[in-house]
């Protein structure tokens, strides 16, 4: 055993003083001295032999919360993410891949800030082409006003990183970077950009102009983007899915008897196999109740769990988005809701067999959520969801998971549905992941705990990539 003897942890509080680990075991003065005895001479030469070894593994516990916090922002900053939940496609998926200034500037979460900066109309504004809606966007929001808002900011962040001129901005200049781009070197360097190896998309079957390209003859994912399988229209809107299923040839009947049962199983297998999808998933509005009467929760609990059971992966759900708020808006439209936690306990309870991971789009939900979560294993809360992905929430929010249920949970995914999305949307979590966890850290060593680096690694690595990863398997 050996322990090592270093200044308090303490320099941003002011006290002054000693805190010791032994062998990697927590206790401030556990086996310290002041170095006094001189019986202690050997053990001293095997601390600093010990000590250099642990240096250059990472090992050596950290000394200062000035220290501490720069280490660990550097580290969550060099963090390789595996992104839960995109909306993002390779290139083999054509128009669905959206990249490009038009399309950044277009995101949905503009346009609702558009309509507010402007008086123009629905009809007019739906009526021009991309580019047309990008230049108003561009006007209305980054011109004629500061784009401080986390979406405008977001634009300018990505736009920086791939190494664009932002200081005096030109769409023109921007739109001219993307047409020279080639598409398959351009995804790698967002990918590079962001620090992301993998991300998961959205994978609807019940998208025309999804469908076809996981029907063709011999298609493969590339190795970037994994599935996961979004069964909305299955869970919210029976009577047209049930016709649509039939024309696929699944025997499906709208008062769900039991071969429907067992051909939406069917159906189910067919596109887990099919897409080689990581998880299930679905949104909700935040009136979802569970157990209730209805098709939705007997499709649930007739075919979606058991079928996740069967393949052994979670099923996600997306709580509280209150769709077409706004109809005029379209996707801009939508709202948020708050939603009963206790559906998800019950849910959690009756399934343990099943993997839950779970999102909720209010505020007012998080605090409840962490809570069940601390209760029921199979629960993985997992990122601040649209609304919630602005960085005063990002921060009370992974404050909150990480004081009541440590490193087990995943803080955040993009949600991006542009490709170079992902560059701001993890630039801007990463500091504030990296600002929260730098506090925890030197709060950690105060109590004489070693910090190390190499530990600050490991759980930074489950964070962003470990936790979901092993979730899924
Ligand atoms: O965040 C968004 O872009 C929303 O429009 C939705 O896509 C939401 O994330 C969802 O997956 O339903
Ligand atoms: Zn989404």
């Amino acid at each position: 055993m050996y322990a090592v003897c270093a200044p308090a942890a303490a320099e941003e509080s002011g006290v002054a003083g000693v805190s010791c680990a032994v062998s990697g075991v927590g206790g401030a003065g556990d086996g310290c001295g002041d170095g006094g005895d001189a019986s202690a001479g050997s053990e001293k030469t095997e601390v600093v032999a010990m000590t250099s070894e642990m240096r250059q593994s990472g090992a050596e516990p950290l000394r200062g919360r000035a220290a501490i916090r720069e280490a660990v922002e550097r580290i969550v900053g060099e963090a390789r993410v595996v992104d839960m939940h995109t909306h993002l496609y390779p290139e083999a998926f054509g128009k669905l891949l959206l990249y490009g200034f038009d399309a950044l500037v277009t995101y949905h979460y503009l346009i609702a800030e558009y309509f507010r900066a402007t008086r123009a109309s629905y009809e007019s504004f739906w009526s021009r082409d991309r580019a047309g809606q990008a230049d108003a966007i561009w006007q209305a929001l980054f011109v004629e006003r500061s784009p401080i808002s986390e979406a405008a900011r977001g634009v300018l962040t990505a736009l920086q990183a791939l190494g664009l001129d932002t200081t005096d901005g030109k769409p023109a200049d921007f739109r001219a970077h993307f047409r020279s781009v080639d598409v398959g070197a351009h995804i790698e360097r967002v990918f590079d950009a962001a620090g992301v190896d993998e991300v998961v998309m959205t994978n609807d079957p019940f998208d025309d102009a999804e469908r076809p390209v996981w029907m063709e003859e011999g298609f493969a994912l590339t190795s970037r983007f994994r599935a996961a399988l979004r069964i909305d229209p299955l869970l919210l809107d029976w009577s047209s899915s049930c016709g649509r299923l039939r024309v696929w040839g699944y025997n499906a009947d709208a008062l769900l008897s039991e071969t429907a049962l067992s051909e939406v199983r069917r159906f189910l297998d067919d596109w887990i196999y099919r897409t080689k999808a990581l998880y299930m998933a679905v949104s909700l509005p935040p009136t979802w109740a569970y157990p209730e009467e209805s098709p939705s929760a007997t499709l649930l609990e007739r075919c979606v769990l058991p079928v996740a059971q069967d393949h052994g992966i979670p099923f996600a759900l997306m709580i509280g988005v209150q769709r077409t708020v706004n109809p005029g808006l379209r996707l801009a439209g939508d709202g948020v809701g708050r939603a009963d936690v206790r559906a998800v306990e019950r849910l959690c309870i009756r399934h343990p067999d099943v993997r839950f991971m779970v999102t909720m789009l209010a505020r007012e939900n998080q605090h409840e959520l962490c809570v069940a979560a601390r209760k029921l294993p199979n629960l993985l809360p997992f990122g601040c969801w649209w609304f919630l992905n602005n960085p005063s929430l990002i921060e009370e929010i992974t404050r909150m998971r990480l004081e009541l249920l440590g490193l087990t949970v995943v803080p955040q995914h993009s949600d991006a549905r542009v490709l170079e999305q992902v560059i701001y949307k993890w630039k801007h979590s990463r500091a504030l992941i990296g600002e929260v966890l730098g506090r925890k850290y030197a709060d950690l060593a105060a109590t004489g705990w070693a910090v190390t680096e190499s530990a600050i690694r490991s759980d930074v690595e489950r964070l962003f990539s470990r936790n979901f990863l092993e979730f899924v398997q």
